[in-house]
């Protein structure tokens, strides 16, 4: 065949499937982007995504926290159903998935597609009791379906600071083996309890551990030294990485999971972008999250996929200022709210721990400069992305996502009713339908004394703030019991 039928034969056949490229930022909350009303933390390319895509004024991250939120997105079951990955998990954690469990990669990756993680995975590694991070560490995300992962094991204020590429440590020294552990101090390395003046970044609340890098971390690391990371360059890294992935697979259909660190604790953006924010360091993280967003739509951009690529940008909690570290958060002046109008913050029940900015970009699908109030959670992205990229193809049964596809590209309405989670097996869990969101009381247990449920019309009040349980107790009893039964169902 010539090459100029081939071409023709090629142009003439089915659209090829779209790609997919989830960048899930940490922490950043409901009022941080230029798009969300940020006066303050100039973000243009995501203020690009808004205007040549939608804006979801009614998304949810499936937890108040960082793990179960990624475990619920990545499974389509809340979190709180499978212990290991309900709570915030620590960076010797074994593979919280388990492996012979479906998932958002593995049913893209039947589909044809090449699949990548980058970035934050905070979804535990290796087979237990303790990672080791000395050699090959089975099981990780190649056994949850991504081919291709490069990535910060646990958060950035945990250890091991160092990268992991396809379930290898990089830059690994055997010369210089890796011992980390979140219970006895291991080696002889100084900590932020016992050599405070070393440090160049101060910690508010706990982070007292090993030194690495002038921060005091979560957990004891010894080893690994020319492995370890330096922070102000973990965004250029993982950026590049995600870069390179795009690059080597954008003749084929490609899924890309970029997780970024920022605007995680500790906050040390490259020095290119300090002070660019008029938010402090917490800020700066930010613009430097909105350049990586923008190298990834450049990239597209250059390839010239970005017709053909459905682009999500959204954040795994809400927001939080001070989380742990002196970084000018807590005595913050700009008048800056991470949350906007939003009650409280990253851990809350309340909106402002779960209700995030979600922007969506798919040329020619998803209507540009439109905005949803739908309700969507990232718990429905493996039945709802498979269901946009396949279209006709028998949908998959989740356990608790749903396809909510057609809030996407067109007028949908989302879900009926969402379980809201904060950390652990029992955390706390609240309810929502329409309007109506309950966070149910609790009676008198020992010197526990009795909570009063709250119940809030978020239409009308999206602050939060004022309790209508005494005036609607038929709404406090109606969702405590669709509660009930939505925890039940499996
Ligand atoms: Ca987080």
């Amino acid at each position: 065949m010539g090459a100029w039928l081939l071409a023709a034969v090629l142009a003439s056949g089915p659209a090829a499937p779209p790609n997919v490229v989830v960048i899930l930022a940490d922490d950043i909350g409901y009022g941080d982007l230029g798009c969300y009303g940020s006066t303050v933390i100039p973000t243009p390319n995501c203020d690009r995504l808004a205007r040549e895509g939608r804006r979801f004024t009614d998304a949810h991250s499936p937890s108040s926290y960082c793990t179960p939120s990624r475990y619920a997105l990545m499974t389509g079951q809340y979190a709180f159903r499978h212990a290991p990955g309900s709570g915030v998990l620590s960076g010797v954690a074994p593979l919280a998935i388990p492996t012979d469990r479906d998932t958002l990669p593995k049913v893209l990756q039947r589909a044809g597609y090449r699949t990548a993680v980058v970035g934050k995975w905070h979804l535990g590694l290796g087979a237990g009791p303790a990672t080791d991070y000395n050699g090959a560490i089975e099981p990780g995300p190649r056994d949850v379906g991504f081919a291709d992962s490069f990535i910060i094991p646990a958060t950035g204020d945990r250890v091991p600071c160092v990268f992991v590429r396809n379930q290898h440590v990089v830059g690994y020294d055997p010369a210089d083996p890796i011992r980390v552990s979140y219970g006895k101090p291991v080696g002889e390395e100084p900590t932020g309890a016992s050599h405070p003046q070393m440090l160049t970044t101060r910690p508010s609340v706990g982070h007292n551990d090993t030194i690495i890098n002038g921060v005091s971390r979560i957990g004891f690391m010894t080893g690994g030294q020319r492995a370890r990371w330096k922070d102000e360059d973990i965004a250029d890294t993982i950026t590049g990485r995600a870069v390179e992935f795009i690059e080597a697979h954008r003749h084929e259909p490609f899924f890309l999971y970029f997780a970024t660190h920022d605007a995680h604790v500790p906050r040390l953006p490259h020095p290119r972008f300090r002070g660019k924010s008029g938010q402090g360091q917490r800020g700066d993280a930010i613009v430097e999250f909105d350049w990586s967003v923008g190298q990834i739509l450049s990239t597209l951009d250059k390839y010239k996929i970005a017709d053909n690529t459905l682009v999500i940008v959204t954040s795994d909690n809400g927001g939080v200022m001070d989380d742990g570290y002196q970084d000018g958060t807590a005595t913050d002046a700009s008048g800056h709210k991470c949350n906007g109008p939003l009650r409280a913050a990253k851990g809350s029940l309340h909106e402002g721990g779960h209700r995030v900015p979600m922007l969506v970009r798919w040329p020619g699908h998803v209507p540009a400069g439109s905005v949803s109030g739908a309700l969507v959670s990232h718990v429905d992205w493996p039945a709802t992305i498979p269901a946009l990229v396949r279209p006709g193809k028998t949908a998959d049964s989740w356990p608790d996502g749903v396809d909510v596809s057609s809030a996407y590209t067109a007028d949908g309405s989302g879900r009926d009713s969402l379980v809201h989670h904060t950390n652990g097996p029992n955390g706390a869990l609240a309810i929502r339908q329409g309007p109506w969101k309950l966070i149910p009381g609790s009676p008198a247990i020992g010197k526990k004394a009795a909570v009063e449920p709250r119940l809030f019309h978020l239409t009308d009040d999206l602050a939060e703030s004022t309790n209508l349980a005494k005036k609607h107790p038929e709404q406090v009893a109606r969702l405590e019991t669709l509660l009930k039964n939505s925890v039940g169902r499996k």
